[in-house]
């Protein structure tokens, strides 16, 4: 009966970044309806199909619900139940022993994309344990916006869609499907509806592209030649913001000089977008103000990412866009506890000089360490051996670059555990697996240190199954036996009330408001300048010499040259009913997506004889896979779009969830990096295919 139904308020989690206000129904100790708050901030009572179906991660049958530890040889998928004491005993004294034997930085901790607030207790243990050591995505997510950010403007220009704006501009960013770091799509729709122009620049006809004034069909990996193509237009027909350039920029004549080599004839040559669209979005960006640019995934999936980032940080300058409200915004935070105190920063001060990315001269303020470091370092001792590892929230053997290296890295470690919900590729590689509670089964805080300015309240809703550990109790536990007991806590949920306590509430205070908020404060370098070393914002960069970085944004070619052997260029985009590897276990989305799908033109595909669900073949230099043909004309006949995050949790754990068979990420290299982040090829790569011949691809 209705009435049985308890409703609960928190925020969607760990099926995308999260965000959106829920009200969620429990019966007992089972959740029996997910539904979009009215009230919620960021989506007003909007939710997406996976946010409603959020709970049934929780009852599957093969949840992990006690501490394991490897039984047979690694990958061999043996395992023994044990005790948390057990565990966490073996775990800390292994990463003691590698600490004494090697150092402290011989020891990793890794995390994928940030899903609570166990990320930073996370870093705050390797702080507290002495690892600088960190691995985690940032070189392929986020990182290249906001470091790039902080450089050029001193802030981490965040799309505003929260207050009226004449036009969006979204670069390689599928909002209606991904609802990124908090920007939910409705936010979108309804600024469409106050009447927003909307430009969209992308390789596919998204969903958005669509609804756009004008859609901008470029060849991937160009959008930093489309970007100074946009800039040559602005410029020389004088559309800047004149009196912003003149009073808050440094550098703009060496911009404008460098954006001369870029006249739209010629960005139509790289980019494929014709000369005529590129004049037109040039205008109506610089002639919309406010306007805002949203960014996603793409510009910072290949070794170019510097460049891309930057080139669109000075398109928001040149027009007047930065820090205006529906611009690109300085979202400042609210009062709580400060990250470097929180994840205890001070504690390793030479962390920029000890961390394998250093040694690879990463850009200064990265403060994660790149995948493919860590993998050099565990396979080749360089140029320090990494031996140990811990991870959570995150799936490498899918996630990272070249898969068949971090198999083997995997192989090659000395110790390593992983804590997750459910058996994974990369778990089934460890020689320890650690059951963890999941979203509305621990009180949690969301949205803290991704830079858009407010955190949202996530408190608990039932109770975990089994053994199921928060990551936080875990960390909070370990910690206690690897380092000083005293700088822990001895319940993990204090985490939750330090951070909130500046605000003077407790965490149930917190939960009651369900968000807090930092001001809003728009125009400031009108009295203090930009946060950079000119005190404006850099389009030309100061720091340049300093810490070898180009001045100047340029287009230096495609991220993997052309290839007459390999014709097609294969990119992705990340699917509506999946996390990127996570939950193809749940069955209401696997039956959304049984299959991992490739959008395939279709004279392209006529002319490899593919038809609609056939099975196909795509190979690169690098790696081969199969996946099934998606015959749709919303693709550029000369580009193909692969799944991302495959694995199969029906397969057996000794095969490692045939992880070779459909896995992206085994037609991409960690080869070629870009030098700034440490930021592979994972999109845009040469690639041929063909129809499937029923053989099992396994290279
Ligand atoms: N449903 C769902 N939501 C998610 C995720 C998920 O896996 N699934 N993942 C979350 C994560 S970790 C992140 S970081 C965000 C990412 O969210 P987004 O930033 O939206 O990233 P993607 O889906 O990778 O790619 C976005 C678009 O880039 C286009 N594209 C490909 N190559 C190029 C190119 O060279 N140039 C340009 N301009 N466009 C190109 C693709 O066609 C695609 O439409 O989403 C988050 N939300
Ligand atoms: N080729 C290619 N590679 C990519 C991308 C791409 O577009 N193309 N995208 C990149 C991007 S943007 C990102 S962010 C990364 C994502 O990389 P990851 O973060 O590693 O991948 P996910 O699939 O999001 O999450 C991994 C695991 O977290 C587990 N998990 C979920 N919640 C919890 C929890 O509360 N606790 C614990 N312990 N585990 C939990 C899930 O079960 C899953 O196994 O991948 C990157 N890799
Ligand atoms: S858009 Fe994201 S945050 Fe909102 S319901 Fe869907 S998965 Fe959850
Ligand atoms: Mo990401």
């Amino acid at each position: 009966m209705a009435e049985d139904i308890r409703w609960v308020k928190t925020h969607c989690a760990r099926m995308d970044h999260g965000g959106c206000g829920l009200l969620v129904g429990v019966k007992g100790n089972a959740i029996v309806e997910v539904k979009g708050d009215p009230d919620g901030f960021l989506n007003k009572g909007y939710t997406c199909f996976k946010g409603r179906v959020s709970a049934d991660r929780l009852t599957h049958p093969d949840r992990l619900l006690h501490p394991l530890k490897r039984a047979g040889e690694r990958g061999e998928g043996k395992w023994r139940q044990i005790s948390w004491d057990q565990a966490l005993d073996e775990i800390s004294a292994n990463l003691l022993r590698i600490k004494e034997t090697h150092g402290a930085r011989a020891v990793a901790f890794g995390v994928g994309m940030p899903k609570g607030l166990e990320h930073f207790v996370l870093i705050r243990l390797a702080n507290i344990f002495g690892s600088p050591n960190v691995v985690a995505i940032q070189d392929v997510c986020h990182a290249g916006r906001e470091v790039t950010g902080m450089h050029t403007c001193g802030f981490y220009p965040v799309a505003d869609f929260h207050n009226p704006t004449k036009l969006m501009f979204f670069w390689g960013s599928n909002l209606a499907s991904t609802n990124e770091e908090g920007n939910i799509y409705s936010q979108v729709t309804a600024r469409l509806k106050d009447g927003a122009q909307l430009i969209v620049v992308d390789p596919r006809k998204t969903e958005l592209a669509r609804k756009a004034d004008l859609w901008l069909q470029l060849r991937p990996g160009t959008a930093q030649a489309l970007a100074m193509g946009i800039i040559n237009v602005i410029c020389e027909e004088s559309l800047y913001d004149r009196d912003f350039v003149e009073k808050y920029t440094h550098g703009f004549e060496d911009l404008k000089q460098e954006a001369k080599k870029y006249p739209p004839d010629k960005v139509e040559e790289i980019t494929w977008v014709p000369a005529e669209l590129v004049r037109r979005a040039a205008r109506m960006y610089a002639a919309a103000r406010p306007a805002t640019l949203q960014w996603g995934n793409a510009i910072e999936h290949d070794m170019n990412v510097f460049d891309s980032a930057r080139s669109l940080v000075c398109l928001m300058a040149v027009t007047g866009n930065l820090d205006v409200p529906g611009g690109n915004i300085n979202a400042r935070e609210p009062k709580i506890m400060g990250l470097a105190q929180f994840v205890r920063a001070g504690l390793i001060p030479d962390k920029r000089k000890e961390m394998l990315g250093a040694h690879y001269g990463v850009i200064p303020r990265f403060m994660t360490t790149p995948s493919t470091f860590f993998r050099r370092a565990v396979l080749d001792s360089a140029p320090y051996p990494v031996r140990g590892y811990y991870g959570m929230c995150t799936n490498p053997m899918v996630a990272w670059a070249d898969s068949r290296l971090t198999y083997k890295t995997f192989q090659g470690l000395d110790f390593s555990a992983v804590a997750d919900i459910f058996m994974t590729p990369t778990a089934a590689m460890a020689d320890f697996v650690l059951p963890v509670a999941h979203q509305y089964e621990m009180n949690d805080i969301g949205h803290y240190g991704i830079g858009h300015g407010l955190v949202l309240a996530r408190p608990k809703v039932v109770d975990p199954p089994g053994e199921c550990w928060p990551d936080m109790k875990i960390l909070n536990e370990l910690g206690k036996r690897v380092s000083p007991p005293e700088l822990w806590h001895e319940n993990h949920e204090e985490f939750l009330e330090d951070l909130v306590r500046p605000a003077g509430l407790t965490y149930g205070e917190f939960v009651e408001k369900g968000c807090l908020k930092g001001p809003e404060i728009f125009r400031s370098y009108e009295s203090k300048g930009f946060p950079t070393p000119t005190g404006k914002v850099e389009l030309r960069l100061s720091t340049a010499e300093k810490f070898r970085l180009k001045p100047l944004p340029e287009f230096t070619g495609l991220p993997e040259a052309e290839d007459a052997e390999y014709p097609l260029t294969v990119i992705s985009a990340k699917s509506r009913y999946y996390l990127l590897s996570s939950y193809r276990w749940v069955a209401r989305l696997r039956e959304k997506r049984p299959q991992p799908l490739t959008e395939i033109h279709p004279e392209t595909a006529a002319r490899y004889g593919i038809a609609d669900g056939d099975e196909i073949v795509i190979e690169t230099r690098y790696g081969s896979i199969t996946q099934r043909a998606c015959l749709t004309d919303i693709i550029h006949p000369r580009v193909i779009s692969a799944a991302l995050g495959w694995w199969f949790p029906e397969g057996s754990p000794e095969t490692q969830y045939e992880w070779k068979r459909s896995n992206f990420n085994m037609l991409t290299s960690a080869g070629k990096l870009g030098k700034e982040f440490g930021t592979p090829n994972i999109m845009n790569l040469p690639c041929r295919i063909r129809k499937a011949a029923g053989e099992a691809i396994t290279s």
